[in-house]
């Protein structure tokens, strides 16, 4: 079968109208960066790179040596393409704007450089997630304020997940699809068109230990979960925790599940344990896009007027039947 690269995907969108040069060198120019992320992640010890940087995080969590990597990977990858106003990233407090010397384009770039990556020194799959949004009108020199629109307002979101393959998942509006890294050719192969979750599933993944914490609505709902087929549901379900974000969601993505980070004691002060921006509006757009629903447990996470750039938010998302049965549960209390 002839073999279909990300560069012939995105040249047939921009062809059909649904994305502009610009998008597509935006995209292109995260694909290259994620898979020389993906070649540091892959060297681990190799190439010294594990272990802490012995520096912090906007969000006070230790930076990995790789955190600092993948985030400077993306930041100079992008810088000088054109197609960018400013980037917003999980590892950096403020915008960083684009060096002068560049010329500016009318996107936003916002990204969580590696997620999960507590799971690099143990050798667990671990991502890199990211959404567009499009420079307000008038926003010459981007500020906080230019990035703080809801998730509806993307106009592309996706992930790698360097995995035992290296896929890179995107969608520009238009389905969910999945490319595979051939890593002697060095692309994106085209592997999964219109990836689509399952309304119904058998599958949950939750940080069970927080379970002490957790809300009525969710102590219920996982209640009855456990109780399998002799509670209310009828049938037994399965659990998984991969504690990486981009391997659970994209477990989802590929068979079905729910994946909850909801609102517990612990994280209630902060809002809850994911950031909106990079992590939660990007994975709300691809799992609707695949069919799926994504809320706070009280609302769209689309719809979230987002207040400050590392906001954080409760998550409740993937296959429809299951996430629209405990979002009903929170309206119930
Ligand atoms: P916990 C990784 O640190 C992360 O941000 C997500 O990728 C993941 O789903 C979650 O936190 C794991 O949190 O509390 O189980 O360690």
């Amino acid at each position: 079968m002839r073999r279909v690269t990300l560069t012939q995907f995105l040249i047939e969108q921009q062809r059909a109208g649904r994305i502009t040069a610009d998008l597509r060198l935006l995209i292109e120019v995260v694909a290259r960066a994620v898979k020389a992320i993906s070649v540091n992640v892959s060297k681990g010890a190799l190439a010294g790179v594990l272990g802490e940087a012995g520096t912090d995080n906007v969000q006070g969590e230790a930076q990995k040596k790789l955190d600092v990597i993948a985030n400077e990977i993306l930041l100079q990858a992008n810088e000088w393409g054109g197609h960018l106003a400013a980037m917003a990233s999980e590892e950096v407090e403020t915008v960083h704007q684009i060096p002068f010397d560049y010329p500016k384009g009318g996107f936003l770039l916002l990204f969580d450089p590696l997620d999960g990556s507590s799971n690099i020194d143990v050798n667990i799959s671990v991502g890199t997630i990211f959404s567009v949004l499009r420079n307000p009108p008038g926003g010459e020199q981007p500020t906080e304020a230019s990035f703080l629109q809801p998730g509806r307002e993307q106009v592309a979101a996706g992930y790698a997940v360097y995995g035992p393959s290296t896929q890179f998942v995107l969608t520009v509006g238009q389905g969910v699809h999945a490319f595979t890294l051939d890593r002697e050719m060095g692309s994106f192969i085209y592997t999964h068109p219109f990836m689509s979750i399952p309304e119904e599933t058998r599958e949950y993944a939750i940080n069970a230990s927080n379970a002490r914490f957790w809300e009525k609505p969710v102590q219920r709902y996982i209640d009855e979960l456990q109780q399998g087929k002799t509670g209310p549901r009828g049938v037994d379900f399965n659990m998984r925790w991969v504690a990486s974000m981009v391997s659970d969601v994209h477990r989802i993505l590929t068979r079905g599940g729910i994946f909850m980070y909801p609102l517990d004691e612990k994280c209630r002060d902060k809002g809850g344990k994911l950031r909106l921006m990079y992590e939660a509006n990007p994975m709300a757009m691809l799992v609707e896009q695949a069919g799926g629903a994504a809320t706070t447990g009280r609302e769209r996470i689309l719809d979230v007027q987002p207040r400050e750039l590392h906001q954080r938010v409760p998550v409740i998302l993937g296959s429809k039947a299951e996430v629209e049965r405990v979002t009903e549960y929170h309206r119930e209390t």
